[in-house]
């Protein structure tokens, strides 16, 4: 069974809390569900982590090296200024998936630059957070 981690970064948990013309309706736990129920149906072991703190996060892909098969992340505003989550990515070997619920590249200036494309497989953004899925079925296909 493959293994998938989704790793979510800072203000994620207030997804359909606020700015839902951004990100839409949905919740966080409303999007792990989704999560859940699409990788019950095709044989994946996914896990979920979200995250406010950086440095969370780098542990969580540090311990993905010898644990997981693939890595999806939204790395939310980190993905613009986070040189340690851009490193500790740069050093796995697994495919990696930079998932965003916006068009980044429709935005404001400093959203267009992502630290984690260059490390990134493949980009999925603009989709809201049926991203989510496409991303899993994506990487379903690296694997
Ligand atoms: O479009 C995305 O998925 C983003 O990664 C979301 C980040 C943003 O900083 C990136 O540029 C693009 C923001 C995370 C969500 O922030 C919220 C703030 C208030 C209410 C709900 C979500």
């Amino acid at each position: 069974m493959n293994k998938i981690i989704i790793l979510n970064g800072p203000n994620l948990n207030l997804l359909g809390e606020r700015e839902k013309n951004q990100y839409g309706n949905f919740t966080l736990e409303d999007v792990e569900k989704k999560c859940n129920e699409y990788a019950n149906k095709n044989g994946i072991k996914l896990s979920m982590f979200q995250s406010n703190i950086e440095g969370e996060l780098v542990e969580k892909i540090q311990t993905a090296r010898n644990s997981q098969d693939g890595l999806i992340i939204n790395a939310g505003g980190y993905t613009h200024t986070s040189v340690a989550i851009h490193d500790a990515l740069k050093i796995l070997k697994i495919p990696i998936i930079e998932l965003h619920i916006s068009n980044i590249y429709n935005r404001e200036e400093f959203r267009h630059k992502s630290l984690i494309s260059k490390v990134a497989k493949g980009i999925i953004c603009g989709f809201g957070v049926d991203g989510y899925i496409m991303s899993l079925n994506a990487m379903k296909k690296f694997l």
